[in-house]
């Protein structure tokens, strides 16, 4: 079994109800245990600023699937909760992401990991820092606890 670390997001439609039925969808599949969950956090669009703000969400998992099989699994239920892909970084009912597999290192056409841009992104440190403090973030050599967070608006998301 490995510990993969996802970063889940929802700014289109009823974005906890979406990432809360994208948990239930990954606990479902085999071969995946949802094992741990971050608060909810509201937080402003990183990259293209004009859309609505997103909440997102860290999760820990437990598989035996492989990296291509977990990235699979999470492109499957992006379409079951109706994601449509126009622009890159664009607006989203859910984006499902893998940051970390295990201590893996992986970098190929359908996937980098670590996600090449984890570490600079508040509204994913913010969440993966509460579930998974003391893992290594294996390229930087860092404890994800210890990577300094960006200054961007990350609020706790009470209504949960
Ligand atoms: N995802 C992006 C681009 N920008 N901004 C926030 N706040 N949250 C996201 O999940 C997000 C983003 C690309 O996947
Ligand atoms: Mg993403
Ligand atoms: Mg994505």
């Amino acid at each position: 079994m490995t510990k993969v670390y996802l970063g889940l997001g929802s700014n289109v439609g009823d974005r906890e109800q979406q990432l809360n039925e994208a948990l239930r969808l990954l606990d479902a599949q085999p071969g995946i245990q949802v094992t741990q969950v971050s608060s909810l956090f509201e937080t402003a669009p990183v990259g293209y600023v004009d859309q609505p703000d997103f909440l997102n969400l860290c999760a820990e998992i437990e598989t035996n699937l492989t990296p291509l099989e977990v990235l699979d699994c999470g492109l499957k239920i992006e379409q079951q909760l109706h994601r449509v892909r126009k622009e890159r970084w664009g607006p989203r009912t859910l984006d499902i992401d893998i940051l970390l597999y295990g201590n893996e290192i992986i970098e190929n056409q359908a996937l980098s990991v670590p996600h090449p841009r984890m570490a600079e992104r508040a509204f994913v440190l913010v969440p993966l820092q509460e579930i998974a403090p003391e893992v290594m973030h294996p390229l930087l050599q860092t404890k994800i606890k210890d990577i300094e967070v960006p200054d961007e608006t990350v609020t706790k998301y009470h209504k949960r």
